[in-house]
């Protein structure tokens, strides 16, 4: 039909346009690359402890993303800028003349607490060289600020320190000197009105509060400042009220500041994507920032010894590709805390990989929000909806109210349903150990305790994208919306890892019922691929032990047969030939399995229908239908709490898969 060629095209139009719409950026392979600055300067280690102490904020902090970077091969692909040192004029711009002056002549702590009695207690030291970095730092991310908003660079990263977030007007503090992001906003917005940036979005994802920030733009509407981070009532560094979400600003900046304040720590992805999701985000759109300043903070990272929190690298990235769509992508992010080594240079890594555009991003996130965690996001909401009416509606309580989920275990179900059902497992299980007693046990054995050494990724697009769901075909079990129980697989160990990945092929959705979700179709992916087409798949890595037996029951089979239905010979053929079928008569749902590629040494497998069912699908032979609600309820939740995915995206990419008409004559044809 005419329609899906109209879809195409114009696709491709938008595309050429955008090509021409990024003109400063480079090209290669046909594939557009974002420009990213990166600032790095050995010189800025240089400032330490004086007497060689231990300290968390120490040299190698920065060493080590550098490091990271060139070995990953993104330095090359960025624009790379040494350092730049401050001007006193544009440091003043938030910083006191006594303050500059003192930091500028400070060449140990005594210096600097003859004067300031207060520097005591604050978290700071010195040696000969602390000046010159802490004036490289703040200079570095002006440079950078000015660049990206030139249009010189799209995007950019200084790898600064010390850091800058916690220190006020008058006052170093929390290993901070001069508050480099505020004054590169102050920068651009009075001393550079020629560049015409007027709205400044600062987000500030360090564990700590950036008290610092706040203040000096606490009566600015210019400026939003965001800041999420462990306050536990003020128990936390720094401390006090400070960081508390009734602080929102005043005069004309009342509700331009915006804290997030944990009220625990062990906060993760989920946790931050939820008030990325249900704050952060909607207020953006609602600023419409013209440029975006990161307070990048590594310190609520997974492992970080003073943070507690748990983001992943994985975390990070989706958090800073959510920002991407303000600001055309303009973001400067600055190093602010983040004390594990190791955490901080993969978290650094995984952000330059978004700016650069870099496809698709792996990760994982399994968790859900803490119940505090909605507490806080209701409760900042509830505070700031009078100013971002996008604020105002109550969040639904079937996400607020969410436990953690996990697989019903039959035996403790007490309905009669789940009893029935209990009963019907059972049989399978007694099935089973006959099946096991009698003449096959060898073969059996030896069939799965040879695949049991062999570990493939299942890569999942349907209601196993939701790992509660997933784990019944391991562990056996029923989660909402399941009308009957999973046996379960075998061997019963959980996945050795999780991870996310888009593929080229496209979703679809089709018959007219199943056993265990009733009514409505069921997703399936076009073994063809389509650089047009996107599927997003959460790979599990398994045993092709367990494959199979994943296999088995996704074709409604029991889980005791002599044979594997998918062994090393199909692996091996699968990996020659992209996808092989299985017995047509084992497996009429599922009967082809497709190699997606590899994730290290390890094949990336998932199944589908055949090509020859493809093709009944498009004819109208068999019927394309949309899933049931409890279905497509699942899948969003699996992409949602896998972190791709907002709720209202992941409902809109369900009903784009569910309703676009399926062609076949598209596929591996640009
Ligand atoms: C930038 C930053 C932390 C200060 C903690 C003091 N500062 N105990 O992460
Ligand atoms: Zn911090």
């Amino acid at each position: 039909s005419s329609r899906p060629l109209l879809d195409r095209l114009k696709i491709r139009l938008s595309r050429l346009f955008q090509m021409n719409m990024v003109g400063e950026s480079s090209e290669s392979n046909g594939k557009v690359h974002r420009k990213v600055g990166l600032v790095y300067d050995e010189t800025m280690c240089k400032h330490d402890t004086p007497d060689g102490e231990a300290h968390p904020e120490r040299p190698d902090r920065i060493r080590v993303i550098w490091e990271k970077l060139q070995l990953a091969g993104v330095t090359q692909r960025c624009v790379v800028l040494s350092g730049t040192k401050a001007e006193d004029a544009h440091l003043q711009l938030v910083h006191t003349k006594d303050h500059v002056n003192l930091v500028k002549s400070s060449t140990n702590k005594k210096d600097y607490q003859s004067d300031r009695v207060a520097s005591l207690v604050n978290s700071i030291y010195l040696n000969g060289s602390t000046s010159e970095a802490a004036y490289l730092a703040a200079g570095s991310v002006v440079a950078v600020t000015e660049k990206v908003a030139k249009g010189e660079l799209d995007s950019g990263f200084a790898i600064v320190r010390p850091p800058g977030h916690h220190a006020e007007a008058d006052e170093a503090m929390g290993f901070c000197f001069f508050n480099n992001v505020a004054v590169a906003a102050s920068y651009l917005l009075d001393e550079r009105p020629d560049l015409g940036v007027k709205k400044i979005l600062v987000v500030d994802w360090d564990v700590h509060h950036g008290n610092g920030t706040q203040k000096m733009f606490w009566e600015d509407p210019r400026v939003l400042v965001f800041s999420v981070h462990r306050h536990e009532d003020g128990g936390f560094y720094p401390g006090g009220d400070d960081g508390s979400y009734n602080m929102v600003g005043e005069g004309p900046g009342e509700g331009f500041n915006i804290n997030v304040p944990w009220e625990q720590g062990r906060c993760g992805d989920a946790d931050y994507l939820a008030a990325w999701d249900h704050i952060l985000i909607p207020v953006a759109k609602e600023f419409n920032p013209d440029i975006i300043l990161l307070s990048a903070g590594f310190d609520a990272a997974i492992g970080d010894p003073l943070g507690g929190c748990r983001v992943t690298p994985y975390g990070y990235s989706v958090m800073l590709k959510k920002l991407m769509e303000f600001a055309q992508g303009k973001i400067v992010m600055a190093l602010e805390g983040g004390y594990n080594l190791d955490s901080i240079a993969k978290s650094s890594l995984a952000c330059v990989q978004v700016l650069l555009e870099d496809n698709p991003i792996q990760g994982s996130s399994e968790a859900i929000p803490f119940m505090s965690t909605w507490r806080v996001i209701q409760a900042v909401r509830k505070r700031l909806c009078a100013y971002w009416p996008s604020l105002a509606d109550e969040l639904p309580s079937k996400l607020t109210n969410q436990k953690t989920p996990t697989p019903i275990v039959l035996t403790s179900n007490s309905n009669s349903e789940a009893k029935d059902n209990a009963h019907e497992l059972l049989d399978q299980m007694s099935k089973l150990n006959i099946e096991n007693h009698q003449g096959d046990t060898k073969v059996s054995r030896s069939w799965r305790s040879d695949l049991s050494k062999v570990d493939v990724w299942y890569a999942s697009f349907g209601s196993n994208m939701w790992k509660p769901r997933f784990l019944c075909y391991i562990q056996g079990g029923q989660v909402e919306g399941m009308t009957k129980p999973c046996v379960g697989s075998m061997d019963k160990s959980p996945p050795k890892g999780i991870t996310w990945g888009t593929y080229p092929n496209r979703l679809f959705f089709g018959r007219e019922s199943t056993n265990v979700w009733g009514k409505g179709g069921v997703a399936f992916t076009n073994p063809l691929t389509n650089p047009n087409d996107q599927t997003h798949m959460c790979l599990y890595r398994i045993t092709l032990e367990q494959f199979n037996d994943v296999l088995f029951q996704e074709n409604g089979l029991n889980v005791d047969f002599a044979s594997p239905i998918f062994g090393l010979t199909a692996l091996q053929l699968v990996e020659k030939n992209g996808s092989t079928p299985l017995e047509a008569d084992l497996a009429p749902w599922y009967g082809n399995v497709v190699c997606l590629g590899r994730e290290g040494d390890v094949p990336i497998l998932t199944m589908t229908c055949t090509l020859s069912v493809i093709e009944k699908f498009a004819s109208g032979e068999v019927p394309l239908s949309p899933p049931a609600k409890a279905y497509a309820n699942t899948l969003i939740r699996g992409l949602v709490e896998g972190g791709i995915f907002s709720e209202e995206e992941a409902e809109a990419y369900i009903d784009n898969a569910a309703s676009k008409p399926l062609y076949i004559n598209g596929a591996s044809r640009f």
